[in-house]
């Protein structure tokens, strides 16, 4: 069987770390595209970790490029090209910059990856993945925005780190746009098949989803230049995993909806099977009026960043 191909659109602090645990896993060779100026650091990072691989035990052909005909063909396109948020910023703040670098990187794959499962890294990201599409025009099945998984990963280390338990045994989703009105659904977290209502205060689960919100930001403020690079890396690698794979996981990401939860037209958080399809099917939740009423705040926060795309 010939080996994926997995382009990398953004050499920076994600795509160095994506590189890495792509090779890691043997997922497929790595191609790593970064504007002109950045191509030795495209081709020194990828070099890097092409010299780890016998010491890591595995097979990947990387390199680093500024042609987008070094990544035609790809199967998988993980795209974290753009600006990071500083100290004080909000994921908003970026829109401008990084919608013409989506817009300019959307063009480019149109022509050479039609194929591929692309995964949006880049922030304000649920109105950055609304744009890439929009300028694409690839099918939603095809285009996802990773940020649940990263966001209920947050949920579920806060959640170990308070109980004393493993991290693989808490399930806890996240709906809802990737900012400060996501909506952690405490009412289904379990841990190893148990509510997580009967094992925390209503107090201290609340202080956890109030954490995982803000938690890029206390990320942010603790590098003081940069955002968060290892989780959101190994976010977008389960996901691309789970495509490359046929696993059919059931990850919380930026899905297109199309009348799910009562929402049209835009990108949002909700749990989604990926497999060889892509983002295979939305899976709806029962949610309370509380609830509801998180998701529909979340959407305009949504809105309002989708409509400042002109798009
Ligand atoms: P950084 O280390 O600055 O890397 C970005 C890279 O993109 C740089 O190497 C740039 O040279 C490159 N780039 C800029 N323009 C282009 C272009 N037109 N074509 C190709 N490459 C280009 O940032 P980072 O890796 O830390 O973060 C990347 C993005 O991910 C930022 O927008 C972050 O805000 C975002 N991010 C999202 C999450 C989510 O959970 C959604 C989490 C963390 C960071």
């Amino acid at each position: 069987m010939a080996r994926k191909k997995i382009a990398l659109i953004g050499g920076g602090q994600i795509g160095g770390i994506l590189a890495l645990l792509a090779a890691q896993k043997e997922l497929g060779d790595v191609v790593m595209l970064d504007i002109p100026d950045m191509e030795g650091v495209a081709k020194g990072k990828t070099l890097d970790i092409t010299e780890a691989t016998p010491l890591l035990g595995v097979d990947s052909n990387l390199s680093g490029t500024s042609n987008y005909a070094d990544v035609a063909g790809a199967d998988v396109v993980i795209i974290t090209a753009g600006l990071p948020r500083k100290p004080g910023m909000s994921r908003d703040d970026l829109l401008e910059m990084n919608l013409k670098i989506i817009s300019d990187v959307g063009k480019n794959l149109k022509k050479t990856c039609p194929n591929a499962f692309h995964i949006i890294v880049t922030n304000p990201l649920d109105s950055m993945v609304y744009a890439f599409k929009k300028v694409t025009g690839f099918s939603k099945n095809k285009v996802a925005g990773m940020a649940g998984v990263l966001d209920t990963g947050r949920f579920r280390s806060f959640v170990a780190m308070e109980l004393g338990v493993s991290v693989e045994d808490i399930s806890a989703p996240v709906l809802g746009g990737h900012g400060p009105t996501m909506v952690p659904l405490v009412r289904l977290a379990t841990v190893g098949g148990v509510p997580l209502t009967e094992l925390l205060s209503a107090e201290k689960i609340e202080a956890i989803a109030t954490r995982t919100r803000k938690a890029g930001t206390e990320i942010v403020n603790l590098l003081g230049s940069g955002s968060a690079f290892f989780s959101p890396a190994a976010s977008a690698i389960e996901m691309a995993e789970s495509y490359l794979k046929d696993k059919k996981r059931v990850l919380p990401c930026a899905a297109y909806l199309e009348g799910e939860y009562g929402i049209n037209g835009y990108y949002l958080g909700v749990p989604a099977i990926i497999g060889a399809g892509g983002v295979e099917k939305i899976i709806e939740v029962k949610l309370t009026a509380d609830e509801k009423a998180a998701l529909m705040n979340s959407l305009e926060a949504v809105k309002t960043a989708v409509k400042e795309t002109k798009l």
